[in-house]
């Protein structure tokens, strides 16, 4: 493969409602959607999960908007690669952090070479699974009897696992109320994104008694030694997400024990080849991973798919279908689910979707070349 041109776009797009998550609230997005062109005339196609604001991740839409002309498109762009494994060595040794911003190039390049080689981008990664399953993840709600109308009718829809997002004040009575909503079987679990300190380890030991498939990300990002002292004082398995921003991470989490799952973005993670590292240290020691999900296109959704179509992928991911997030996505056909699980378009080329571009251009608000045209 030889990349010759990247077509960056930002599009606005009105999640059907508002997410709410401790760290911060989505509703307007701003995409940025990476289109990779080879010099042969095939196309890929990648998503940037940075969010407008650094709530989530220090990373944002305008960090990457400003990291791939400057520092990624001279170290891609006018060079043959053999394989899409050979860009994270590269853009790893060009320049330090921004991993959002060079995953959604990577992930564009993998989704090239699917393309080239005809072959569906699950089968180039080395996935097997026909279908995943899937689970939601339901933002913060004002009382917790709304959030056990929520749970209901997400458990009625088929999802296979409920994630309640959780925060100080927003957690004992919430997730009570779920777990009643539910009854005692089916799988539920709470994502913190980082709102807890050490000294909540009395609350938080709290919530094993609701008998949680796991509690992800309770503590800082960058604090996987807090982690580790959390981790024995609870029951519910700790699952880390915003630490684990590449494979040295993950290693760390498992010699310092600050965790016992893994939640793999690709996009948070600097692409494909770091996910399939991650997934495969974990699968090597038995630690089970699933995809999540940052409130992606359809584009970014059929990355995360095919990942999670890898053999480690053992727990549900947050996949949910378009119709849950956009009135109308911009990948034909959308993303749906049958009984909670996600078809993986194994027996197509590439993503599997084909990417809209008349709605791409519709909801265009900024598009830059690269190389720049004279
Ligand atoms: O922590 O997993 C998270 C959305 C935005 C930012 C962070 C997170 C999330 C989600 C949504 O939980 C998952 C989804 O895409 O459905
Ligand atoms: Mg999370």
């Amino acid at each position: 493969m030889k990349p010759a041109r990247i077509v960056l776009r930002e599009i606005e797009m009105r999640l059907r409602e508002p997410f709410r998550i401790s760290s911060g609230r989505s509703h307007q997005r701003r995409i940025l959607l990476v289109e990779l062109e080879d010099a042969d005339g095939a196309v890929g196609w990648g998503e940037c999960v940075a969010d407008v604001t650094p709530h989530y991740s220090a990373e944002t839409v305008d960090t990457a908007w400003l990291a791939i002309p400057a520092w990624i498109a001279p170290v891609m762009l006018g060079r043959e690669w053999d394989s899409p494994e050979d860009l994270r060595p590269a853009l790893e040794l060009a320049f330090r952090g921004h991993p959002m911003a060079k995953a959604a190039v990577e992930m564009a390049a993998w989704h090239l070479e699917a393309e080239r080689q005809g072959r569906s981008l699950s089968a180039l990664l080395g996935g097997s699974r026909p279908q995943v399953a899937t689970g939601i993840s339901l933002g913060i709600q004002d009382s917790p009897e709304q959030l056990a109308r929520r749970t209901t009718e997400s458990h009625e829809a088929g999802y296979r696992r409920i994630k309640v997002k959780i925060g100080p004040g927003r957690d004992l009575a919430f997730v009570a109320a779920a777990r009643e909503a539910l009854g005692s079987q089916p799988a539920l679990s709470v994502d913190a994104n980082s709102a807890y300190r050490l000294d909540d380890a009395p609350t938080l030991a709290q919530l094993d008694r609701f008998e949680l498939v796991m509690i992800e990300q309770p503590l800082a990002a960058d604090d996987l030694l807090r982690h580790a002292s959390l981790q024995p004082r609870l029951a519910t398995p700790i699952c880390l997400d915003e630490s684990i921003t590449g494979p040295d991470r993950a290693e760390d989490m498992i010699q310092l024990g600050s965790g016992r799952i893994i939640n793999i973005k690709p996009g948070r993670v600097g692409g494909h080849t770091s996910a399939r590292l991650i997934h495969d240290l974990a699968r090597a020691v038995g630690i089970p991973v699933w995809c999540g999900g940052m409130l992606e296109t359809g584009i970014g959704r059929a990355h995360n798919v095919a990942l999670a179509s890898l053999p480690g992928f053992s727990l549900p991911g947050d996949l949910s279908p378009s119709a849950r997030y956009w009135e109308q996505d911009i990948v034909d056909p959308p993303w749906t689910m049958e009984q909670g699980m996600v078809a993986v378009p194994r027996h197509r080329p590439g993503l599997g979707v084909e990417v809209d571009r008349e709605r791409i251009e519709e909801l265009t608000v900024r598009r830059l070349e690269l190389p720049s045209s004279p």
